[in-house]
């Protein structure tokens, strides 16, 4: 029985998800989670969401957030991770600008307006397993706002894809939320490609539905428009 326990509790741990209730900015976290990021549906549970053309794919958020961060642009950002970041699978980060007359606090971040600043590609290590930067971490890894993306109101966006069934249509999992920022200091770039959400994925694209042992690290093809670097 004690043993039967111990198997079930290994099980519990080895399929814990996460969430990203707290970003990061040039290394000062947010005071506490979910303040400046808005609070995901998966807040408790934990799981991801398994098709990619669904509502919630945006930001699966419950409610906005009562705040606002300061991000330079040029910054640094990453985010913290309620667990280890334990499967294979990219971790990319998207921005969107407020429209406007609207404020980070309220916009819904719908239409095609989202580009992307940041992805990550796969190596092998030594056991021939691809795995991502930053896997088994509990932050994901970092990326830079761009100089020159125009100052104003954005929401931020960070995913990561978690590819360890993606052999399966609708088995990929994703792990994301979204923080609602300023960005000051910016430049006079105009970002793109814009993709929306949901619209940016199909469950068919060739890196959402994806054997990882039949494909080579540099092979992987992560899903969504083109980088963004200003
Ligand atoms: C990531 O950014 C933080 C500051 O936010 C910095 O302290 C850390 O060294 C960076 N890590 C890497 C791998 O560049
Ligand atoms: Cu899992």
């Amino acid at each position: 029985m004690q043993f039967l326990t111990a198997l079930l509790l290994a099980a519990a741990t080895t399929q814990a998800h996460y969430t990203f209730p707290k970003l990061v900015v040039n290394g000062k976290a947010e005071e506490k989670d979910w303040s400046v990021t808005r609070k995901t549906k998966n807040a408790d549970t934990k799981q991801g969401i398994e098709n990619p053309t669904v509502a919630d794919i945006r930001c699966y958020q419950s409610a906005n957030a009562g705040g606002i961060s300061t991000v330079p642009a040029g910054a640094t950002i990453h985010y913290i991770s309620t667990q280890q970041v334990n499967h294979p699978g990219p971790t990319q980060y998207y921005l969107a600008k407020v429209p406007a007359g609207a404020s980070a606090t309220t916009w819904d971040g719908s239409g095609a307006v989202w580009f992307k600043i940041s992805t990550t590609m796969p190596s092998v290590d030594k056991n021939k397993q691809m795995t991502w930067p930053g896997q088994n971490e509990y932050k994901t890894p970092n990326a830079t706002i761009p100089a020159a993306t125009p100052s104003g109101d954005y929401l931020l966006r960070v995913e990561h894809i978690a590819l360890h069934m993606a052999m399966q249509a609708n088995k990929a999992q994703f792990y994301l939320s979204c923080s609602q920022i300023t960005v000051t200091g910016g430049g006079s770039g105009s970002p793109g490609p814009l993709a929306a959400f949901p619209g940016a994925y199909k469950s068919t694209d060739p890196g959402i539905l994806v054997n990882l042992g039949s494909i080579q690290p540099s092979a992987y093809q992560p899903p969504g428009p083109a980088v963004w670097t200003g």
